[in-house]
């Protein structure tokens, strides 16, 4: 697996053998530049930033860390060596030979797909352009940039896959990548979550934790694919974005952390009193927690999905570690899922196992989440000690807040963070108990002031307990105007 570094464009695939496509890239090169320019982040193209780049796919020592100007990335194409003899691990074609080219009579299906997968990857990176201005450190600040580009490097594996396998209609649909814009009432980005706003570093966190997430279990989902280079592509991509959700995960504990302690030094129990001393209130914490988590959910489609149970059928989509599973076929069990009906009422259904795959899926994933939540509530017993207790955070309800799916409020279900079922005015009535609103919105905008010197930090959130790359945190992370 030989690297090419010095390549216009660096990759592990040999591009330079293949002149079509080579110079189909470098034609879509300058058009990704611009979109980076234009959608990327705002303020900070000309600034030196710590950053790694991949530069091997072995597990040990891929990165290398140096200051690159962001336009300057070397975004490359890397996938993960390819095993000889792989089979396809599950599905109606389990054991047969994974495929090296796309099966003919999947080959919308498996577009469709990519073009999803690919979609979301420049959408974080327009919903998070203006954070650079309200960061709280250096650290954090780098940290925005490094995902930024990788969820850039993502869109590059998925743009390769379109342009080498699908032709006319896969370029096209490459183009198209670079037309939709996060958010955009004529031309949105095609999953929910990509085009809700991310203002202020609590969605960001929240959404790298959260949104991120998905992102870990459908690429551990799609790394099973029987399309052989779509596997090899998804696990390179899996090892990069690790990073993103220790950027979540971390992050949300350190604002935890910051309340707990403002809480510890007010002596009061009244949200009001971190608000004072200009950290994030937990119950404020709470609500935007029930909102990335609730959008988040709503990635995984469907609970009841031909569409699932037809990509996992055909060997496009397997389970998250499909090894773990005894059974790759999936076609004689069911799953219990409790349903509402015409009176709103649950009612248990049984659904044969593959048109539920979406939340087999989303079941690992909520039970991830789960594990998060538990080590921030550690956290808040931590500093708060036995008082910590009546302030503990939690995961909603997984039918709280639902936009697609057997829940959908669209369908006219409305349930509690508890997953009870409620009336659409009982929602509305809670629903600034339940989720963010203007006022949460201005409060966090208020306090978020840059913090662009380095060694210090913003008073809502706590310093990490360490640096990226063995550096300290007083590390000059960003150089600004160098
Ligand atoms: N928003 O059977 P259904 C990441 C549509 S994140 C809007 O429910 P299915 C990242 C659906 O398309 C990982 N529309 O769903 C994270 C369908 O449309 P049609 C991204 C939605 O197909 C952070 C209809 O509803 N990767 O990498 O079983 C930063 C009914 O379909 C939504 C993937 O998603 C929604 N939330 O499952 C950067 C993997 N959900 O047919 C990056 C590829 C559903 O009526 N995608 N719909 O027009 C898939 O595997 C599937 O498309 C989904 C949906 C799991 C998303
Ligand atoms: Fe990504
Ligand atoms: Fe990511």
């Amino acid at each position: 697996m030989n690297v090419d570094l010095f390549e216009k464009i660096p990759n592990n695939v040999n591009l330079s053998a293949d002149k079509r496509l080579q110079r189909a890239l470098e034609q879509w090169l300058p058009n990704y530049l611009s979109w980076w320019r234009e959608m990327g982040p705002e303020g900070f193209q000309e600034d030196s930033i710590y950053l790694r780049t991949a530069v091997s796919v072995e597990p040990d020592g891929w990165a290398h860390f140096n200051y690159v100007k962001m336009p300057e990335y070397r975004w490359g194409i890397f996938l993960e060596p390819k095993q000889e003899g792989r089979t396809i691990g599950f599905g109606d074609h389990y054991g047969q030979p994974a495929w090296q080219d796309v099966p003919g009579e999947y080959r919308t299906p498996l577009r469709r797909i990519i073009v999803t997968q690919g979609d979301t990857e420049p959408a974080s990176v327009e919903q998070q352009r203006r954070l650079g201005h309200s960061a709280p450190s250096l650290y954090d600040l780098r940290n925005l940039f490094q995902v930024n580009v990788e969820e850039g490097r993502h869109l590059w594996a998925m743009v390769y896959l379109l342009h080498s396998y699908f032709g006319k209609d896969g370029r096209e649909e490459a183009e198209a990548m670079l037309e939709r814009r996060s958010g955009d009432s004529d031309k949105p980005r095609i999953l929910g979550a990509f085009n809700e706003p991310i203002v202020n570093w609590l969605d960001f966190f929240m959404f790298t934790m959260f949104t991120d997430r998905d992102g870990k279990f459908q690429l551990y989902s799609l790394a099973e694919s029987g399309f052989d280079p779509l596997a090899r592509t998804c696990r390179f991509m899996l090892t990069e974005e690790a990073h993103h959700m220790f950027v979540g995960e971390t992050g949300v504990d350190r604002v935890v952390q910051r309340a707990a302690e403002l809480m510890l030094q007010s002596g009061s129990d009244d949200p009001e009193a971190v608000r004072k001393l200009g950290g994030v209130p937990l119950d404020m914490l709470q609500r935007h927690l029930n909102l990335w988590f609730s959008v988040s959910e709503d990635l995984f489609g469907s609970e009841i999905s031909s569409n699932a149970a037809d990509f996992f059928a055909s060997g496009l989509k397997g389970r998250y570690k499909e090894a773990q599973y005894e059974d790759h076929i999936a076609l004689d069990k069911h799953y219990d899922l409790p349903v509402p009906g015409e009176d709103g009422r649950l009612a248990s259904t049984s659904v044969p196992l593959r048109n539920a795959m979406n939340e087999v899926l989303r079941d690992q994933y909520v039970a991830d989440c789960q594990r998060a939540v538990d080590k921030w509530n550690r956290t808040i017993e931590r500093v708060l000690g036995e008082r910590g207790a009546a302030h503990r955070l939690r995961l909603p309800h997984r039918r709280f807040h639902r936009n697609i799916g057997a829940y959908s409020m669209a369908a006219g279900y409305h349930f509690d963070p508890d997953g009870n079922p409620i009336t659409a005015a009982e929602f509305a009535a809670q629903r600034g108990r339940w989720l963010p609103g203007p006022e949460d919105r201005a409060y966090l905008q208020e306090i978020q002031k840059p913090v662009l010197e380095p060694g210090k930090i913003a008073g809502w959130v706590a310093p990490p307990a360490r640096g990226i790359n063995g550096q300290p945190f007083e590390f000059e992370y960003v150089r600004h105007g160098t």
